[in-house]
């Protein structure tokens, strides 16, 4: 937790950094990005809209909504059903979605890409296939602190079903998971070691790589909640080393209702079936059902092939414009915004200064961050304030709620000025900050 008590004042390496970063944000090229999202040219309550909420939910590029709309009035079929031209074209669509999807993760294989309704659904499929084929009463799954509700929930609901324990790793003060307490809770030999990539909460990079490694080096399997790394950074679950890998296509470009859950193959052939029906069967008599190969065993009725089709142009998007590109600008926003949001007297950051996103989560005074936002919305600038349906993490550091402002590809240097000016705004509001 970083508290700024001092004067409103920057350092001259902070000047510089400020200048840098706004020397970078007259960069064309992404100005030319931020017109690709025509929802960006609203206004909103008479001003034009600051949109600081993309780790709730990214906005869509034309090329998305184009491509969602081609498929529904031109290819929309069935997929993997018919024999006739139509469904063919869209099982392409569809199947050449999966494709982008791996490739772009660096799956060994499209199979090991599950289409989902996002990572919440991910994490269910794995807690109810995975857990209740191979967790026993007395096994242990450990968890984080700063995960999502979406990473802890249904842990929870698989522990009251088998008997299963749940230990949490603690978090630092400066918003870092306390490896110290993974090593130990580690000892205990855990089935299963599932956290999250990125916290939602505070924009905490985790160290990934290592803790995968740990865990493996007793044993457990991992899960990585990807939510809010995806849209950011390049994955490759090969070198991640993990063995499931969630993530959500709303929150990279792309529509909600469809996310995926990348799996090892040979972890997905010896899990059954999450729902069933059609789909998902290669043969059904009145006796009994076998089912369809992977990926397909885990894919249960009529998917949501135009929300497929437009994740696989999103990230499509993505790549073209480029994750190292997409990093570059984010990263000189979030120093941007760190030093400008640091120098703000009365405002407490949570989360570290390094090893971080571009997630801002914050109190201002004693101003309730639900008041913030709304004096903020008045003035066209949507964050989001609340628990982030992360209590644990919350109730970790005494507080109920935070504001949260969080920046994407179409963000500008210029929005965070205008985050900053609402805050003044806001203080003023509440006559001076406590
Ligand atoms: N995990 C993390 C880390 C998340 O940030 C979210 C959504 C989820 C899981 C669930 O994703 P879903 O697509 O299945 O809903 N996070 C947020 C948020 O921070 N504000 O709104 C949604």
């Amino acid at each position: 937790m970083e508290t700024n008590q001092s004067e409103n004042q920057v350092s001259i390496s902070d000047s510089q950094a400020i200048e840098e970063a706004l020397n970078e944000s007259t960069n064309p090229d992404f100005q030319v990005i931020r017109d690709q999202f025509p929802i960006l040219r609203r206004n909103i309550n008479g001003h034009p809209l600051v949109y600081l909420d993309s780790a709730a939910s990214s906005q869509k590029p034309l090329r998305v909504l184009e491509r969602i709309d081609r498929y529904l009035r031109e290819q929309h079929a069935n997929v993997h059903r018919g024999v006739h031209s139509l469904s063919i074209e869209a099982t392409d669509a569809y199947e050449e979605a999966r494709n982008t999807i791996a490739v772009h993760v660096g799956a060994a294989d499209s199979s090991e890409i599950v289409f989902t309704r996002g990572t919440t659904e991910s994490i269910n499929l794995v807690a109810s296939s995975w857990g209740d084929t191979f967790v026993k009463e007395g096994d242990e799954i450990i968890l984080t602190k700063m995960e999502h509700h979406s990473n802890i929930v249904p842990w929870q609901i698989l522990a009251e079903r088998t008997g299963a324990r749940l230990n949490y790793v603690d978090v630092t003060a400066d918003g870092r998971l306390d490896m110290n307490d993974l090593d130990r809770l580690l000892e205990r030999r855990p089935k299963l070691v599932s956290f999250t990539h990125v916290s939602n909460g505070m924009g905490t990079l985790n160290p990934v790589i290592d803790i995968v490694e740990r865990a493996h080096a007793v044993g457990a399997l991992t899960l990585i909640d990807g939510a809010q790394a995806a849209p950011h950074l390049q994955i490759n679950v090969e070198e991640l080393g993990c063995d499931f890998y969630a993530f959500s296509a709303h929150k990279m470009c792309g529509p909600t209702g469809v996310g995926a859950l990348w799996g090892r193959r040979d972890l997905f052939e010896i899990m059954p079936p999450y729902q069933s029906g059609g789909e998902m069967i290669s043969e059904v008599t009145l006796e009994g059902s076998r089912w369809a190969e992977v990926p397909h065993k885990f894919e249960a009725g009529t998917p949501n092939i135009s929300g497929v089709v437009g994740f696989g142009e999103a990230v499509q998007f993505l790549n073209d414009v480029g994750l190292d590109t997409i990093a570059v600008h984010e990263n000189s926003l979030k120093k941007y915004a760190l030093e400008r949001l640091t120098a703000v007297e009365g405002l407490t950051l949570y989360g570290p200064r390094e090893e971080r996103t571009s997630v801002f989560s914050f109190t201002y005074g004693d101003i309730h961050p639900h008041d913030l936002s709304t004096i903020l919305d008045q003035n066209g600038i949507a964050i989001r304030a609340g628990h982030h349906c992360n209590q644990p993490l919350m109730d970790h550091f005494g507080i109920s709620a935070t504001a949260r402002a969080s920046f994407y590809l179409y963000n500008t240097h210029n929005e965070v000025d205008a985050l900053c000016e609402g805050l003044q705004m806001a203080a003023k509001v509440f006559g001076g900050i406590a």
